[in-house]
């Protein structure tokens, strides 16, 4: 599969053209194979309206599910049953279509109205919760605004972290068909929308000693939801039946493949004889001492290159192997990660590697930094993805002031990418076949997003936002959100949600480029009811927090 495989997908040869499984609907109905109908109001698991009081009484009847035209159509209705008010249908393929990892994307038409609740998400096989990736949510009063949550952890110690995406004033995710889906790599998950990443979680991100959960079987669900705590209830607006449309559910393979990762120590200040010979340690060489040596470049600084497979990996740099100087790391220090074993606590420097070669920039010894903190305080890896409207596969490179020039991977469609590790705030610039891109008057220059920020869609050679050609659906570069882009409908020169001034203002945002990504995570208390005690009603507060806020 690819990083951006309908838009920039890597190369060929790590992109299977066909997924492990699917569901096209196409057949004469719905595939027992693959599916179980979920009935009733959730009293079978202690939790009426499912946990979240929602209202609708779920049925194996074609008048809430059936297949025509080629997709799913889950239909809630305005019909009293088994002491519910509404009926509609609920999809899972436990037991029947399950795995660990992979692209698994779904194209689905949803409903607006106040109080529909359509979802796309999984589960864990093992029946235990928590541990859900909700795929697609939006609350049908808010049709505008895409939900993408995790929920890890293990009770009392829920640990949720979530995003949402917001389409542009007067367009919604009901109007059309969308693809969403997610990227779930070894030790993070990436969501998208028709094709592109707008949001990640990484193991890193969860808090010390939190579980996370995602490296074990998991299954789909497909439902409409009426009422609950989250949505409310329909009002005499929301029109019945409501549609939930899914021309497919798809799950693809992830690459194996390993890529480069260039591994950087600056030595300078470790007063190192001629002799003295840094090297790196970590879980892919069995920590095994002196047997990855680095290479210095005769002004301090060591580098390594290692080709490696996607996932999460942990290291520490040391002198002369274990016998000399090594990197000492406490829990909760930034840029680490902690393995807690039996009695005793590893703190290590990690690097998440997926489909795109990564550059960690220098760091010091015991530290994210550089020697003498030349570099700010916040270093994280970042994805850079440039589109070149013309120019495809050729050579380009992004150059981070204050850290260096790393090349860029080409893939499909004009669309380069690189991993490097950067400060947060940092200036950076695109070149493509040796020429340096000039930004439009008024722009400013590029910079780095913080450290859990995330850029959505790539950004476009020479242009402050978006390309020339990306309000066209059918172009490789096409962005859904292309009406806030200079030159697809917004002003040029205009601030994008951050700034009160702008149209677009969102108070909520932490971007200006006009997506409106919040981009921030939200640590749920346990004791939801602030009753003292973490029990059974707390949890049925939490399962209404399917979305990404915290209960008040
Ligand atoms: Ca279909």
């Amino acid at each position: 599969m690819g990083w951006l495989l309908s838009a920039a997908g890597p190369a060929a040869s790590q992109t299977p053209a066909e997924p492990v499984w699917a569901d096209e609907f196409n057949g004469p109905g719905i595939s027992t194979a693959n599916w179980t109908l979920e009935t009733g109001t959730g009293a079978q698991y202690g939790l009426v309206g499912w946990g979240n009081n929602e209202l609708q009484y779920y049925t194996g009847s074609q008048q809430n599910a059936y297949v025509a035209d080629g997709r799913l159509h889950i239909v809630a209705r305005a019909a009293s049953l088994g002491g519910m008010a509404y009926t509609s249908a609920r999809l899972m393929s436990r037991g029947k279509v399950f795995g660990t990892h992979g692209r698994i994307e779904a194209r689905i038409r949803i409903p607006s109205g106040k109080g529909l609740w359509p979802a796309f998400w999984m589960l864990r096989e093992n029946g235990v919760w928590p541990g859900e990736i909700d795929i697609m949510e939006v609350i049908g009063s808010v049709p505008y605004r895409l939900h993408a949550t995790s929920h890890q952890g293990a009770l009392p110690n829920l640990f949720s972290l979530g995003s949402h995406l917001d389409a542009p004033s007067g367009v919604d995710w009901t109007q059309d068909f969308h693809v969403y889906g997610v990227e779930w790599w070894p030790g993070s998950i990436v969501w998208t929308i028709d094709g592109e990443p707008y949001f990640e979680v990484n193991k890193a991100d969860i808090l010390p000693n939190h579980a996370w959960l995602f490296e074990e079987d998991m299954y789909l669900l497909l439902n409409l939801a009426v009422g609950g705590n989250w949505p409310g209830s329909p009002d005499a607006t929301t029109v019945f039946p409501a549609r939930m449309e899914v021309d497919y559910v798809r799950w693809f393979d992830l690459p194996t493949a390993a890529v480069p990762v260039t591994f950087r120590l600056d030595a300078n200040t470790l007063g190192l004889s001629a002799s003295d010979i840094v090297h790196l340690n970590g879980s892919f060489n069995g920590w095994c001492g002196a047997c990855t040596p680095m290479v210095h470049n005769g002004s301090g600084q060591w580098s390594k290159v290692v080709w490696l497979p996607p996932g999460v990996h942990e290291y520490k740099f040391t002198v002369n192997g274990w016998s000399g100087a090594a990197d000492a790391m406490t829990p909760g220090d930034f840029c680490t990660l902690s393995t807690y074993g039996t009695g005793i606590t590893y703190v290590n420097r990690y690097v998440t590697v997926r489909d795109v070669p990564v550059s960690l920039s220098a760091v010091c010894l015991n530290s994210c930094l550089t020697c003498g903190g030349t570099v700010p305080a916040t270093v994280h890896v970042h994805t850079f993805r440039m589109h070149h409207p013309s120019v495809l596969g050729g050579s380009a490179a992004v150059a981070i002031a204050g850290v260096g020039v790393f090349p860029m991977q080409a893939g499909a469609a004009g669309v380069y990418r690189a991993s490097v590790s950067v400060p947060a705030g940092a200036a950076y610039q695109y070149t493509v076949n040796g020429v340096p891109e000039v930004l439009p008057a008024g722009c400013g220059a590029r910079s780095v997003p913080p450290a859990g920020g995330f850029q959505p869609f790539a950004e476009c050679f020479a242009e402050c936002v978006g390309c020339g050609i990306c309000g066209d659906p059918g172009a490789a570069a096409y962005n859904p959100f292309a009406a806030f882009t200079a030159g697809c409908g917004e002003a040029p020169g205009i601030p994008g949600c951050t700034v009160p001034t702008a149209a677009n203002y969102a108070p909520w945002a932490t971007w200006d480029d006009g997506s409106c990504v919040a981009g921030t995570e939200e640590v749920c208390p346990a004791d939801w009811d602030a009753s003292g005690t973490v029990n059974v009603s707390d949890l049925l507060i939490l399962l209404g927090a399917f979305g990404s806020e915290c209960v008040d």
